[in-house]
Parts: C-alpha cells; structure tokens; sequence
C-alpha cells in the first residue's frame, strides 16, 4: 500500500508520540518535523527547518499531508493559528487516531484532531478540529468537543459532555453526564466537574471550583 506523505509540526514531546503513532498506522510516510528550534532527529524523522520550510515543501510535494504536534498546555491558540496557516498553504490535515484508540460507530472526528492510543470514543460523539484526545481519555456516547481541545492522558467524559473550544481538560479529570464547559476553560488536573461551567477561567479540585 502507497504511504501518504505527511510532515509533523513541533519537535517536542507531543509530536515524538505523534510520530511515533504516524509511523505504526503503515498509512503515512512521516518526510520530518518543523520547529522554531532545531531538535535533531526525532525517532528517526529528520529537522526540515522552522516553519518557513513548508511552502517550499507543499510545492515540491503536493500530496503532502501535515500533522500538528504542538500540544503545550496554554498555547491552543498557537494550534488554532497554526492550523489556518497549514489550510491557507494548502496542506490537508488528516485526523490521526492511533490504531491503538478505539472510534465506534457513529463519531466524527475533525480535521487536524488526534487520538492517541487507548482513547475510547463512543458513539454519537462529534469531535471538532484541532483537537487532541491524548492517552487513555474517555469520551462517552454522544459527547461534543469543539476546535482545539485538549483533552489530557486519563480523563473522563461522560455521556453528553460538552467541551467548548480551546478548553483544556487536564491529566485525570472527570466530568459527569451531560455537563457543559464553555470556550477557554482549563479545568486542573483531577478535577471533578459536576456542574455546568459558563465563564471562561481556571477550575479546580473536587467539585471543581474557580480559581481564577
Ligand atoms: O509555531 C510553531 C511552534 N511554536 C513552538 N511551529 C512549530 N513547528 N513548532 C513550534 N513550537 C515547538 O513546539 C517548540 O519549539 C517545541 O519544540 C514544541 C513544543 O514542545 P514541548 O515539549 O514544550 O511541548 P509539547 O507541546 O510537545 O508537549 C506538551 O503537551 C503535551 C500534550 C507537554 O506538556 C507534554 O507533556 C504533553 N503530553
């Protein structure tokens, strides 16, 4: 089967598991990663340069795909960025979910999202773009999570769970059926969510509170 071509963006620790769930899928040749910063070889996928290199790469190779690798907690907007960045140059950004993840029937997955091994997304649920399901989340039946989440290693979703755009949902949280998260949210890692949150802002502990 012809590999896809594809190029990661960022060389840090999100995009070394990206690559490496790229090359186990057999669907993506990975060509190598961009970063602001040098980073040397990643898992044996070269440095092609910053972002600046990319233009050049998409006229060379039109059937390039990309990936973003840039999961650092606070920058959502940079993935947001980034992403238009990649559509106005003309990249398609191809949802990534590891075979490792486990996608039933009837989910959406966006452009440019990513789902890491173990994660389990049950049916009904509608993920945006941009968004990182990372290790061993749950998304329970007939949740929406918008553009640019990031929702952490270990979390639970329960059914219905909404989660607005650029929300963080951090490392071992759980957030009970049919609660909604606006936009721009971090909820702290641990978290108990059992109410609805309306007002963007850091939230914490068990039920989750405010904290700023
Ligand atoms: O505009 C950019 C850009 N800005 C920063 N373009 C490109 N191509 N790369 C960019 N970067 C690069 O992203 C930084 O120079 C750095 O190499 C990388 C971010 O790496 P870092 O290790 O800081 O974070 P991460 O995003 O790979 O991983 C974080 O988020 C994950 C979800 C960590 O917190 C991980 O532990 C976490 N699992």
């Amino acid at each position: 089967m012809t590999r896809t071509e594809i190029v990661v963006l960022g060389g840090g620790g999100h995009a070394k598991v990206l690559i490496s769930i790229l090359k186990k899928s057999h669907t993506y040749a990975v060509l190598g990663y961009t970063d602001p910063t040098p980073r040397g070889d990643i898992l044996g996928v070269p440095y092609l340069g910053a972002d600046d290199a990319l233009s050049m790469l998409r006229r060379q190779r039109s059937s390039c795909a990309a990936a973003i690798g840039i999961g650092t907690v606070r920058l959502s907007l940079l993935r947001t960025e980034r992403r238009q960045f990649l559509e106005a140059l003309g990249f398609t950004l191809p949802p990534i979910v590891a075979p490792a993840a486990t996608v039933n029937e009837d989910v959406e997955v966006g452009f440019a999202s990513v789902v890491f091994d173990g994660a389990v997304v049950n049916s009904g649920s509608r993920i945006g773009q941009g968004v990182i399901l990372n290790t061993h989340c749950t998304v329970e039946h007939d949740c929406t999570i918008e553009d640019d989440v990031h929702v952490a290693p270990g979390v639970t979703l329960s059914g219905g769970v909404q989660v607005g755009a650029r929300s963080i949902v951090g490392a071992g949280a759980t957030v009970i059926q049919a609660v909604a998260i606006c936009a721009d949210c971090f909820i702290g890692a641990g978290a108990t969510v059992v109410a609805p949150i309306s007002q963007p802002g850091v939230y914490v502990g068990t039920p989750a509170r405010r904290l700023r």
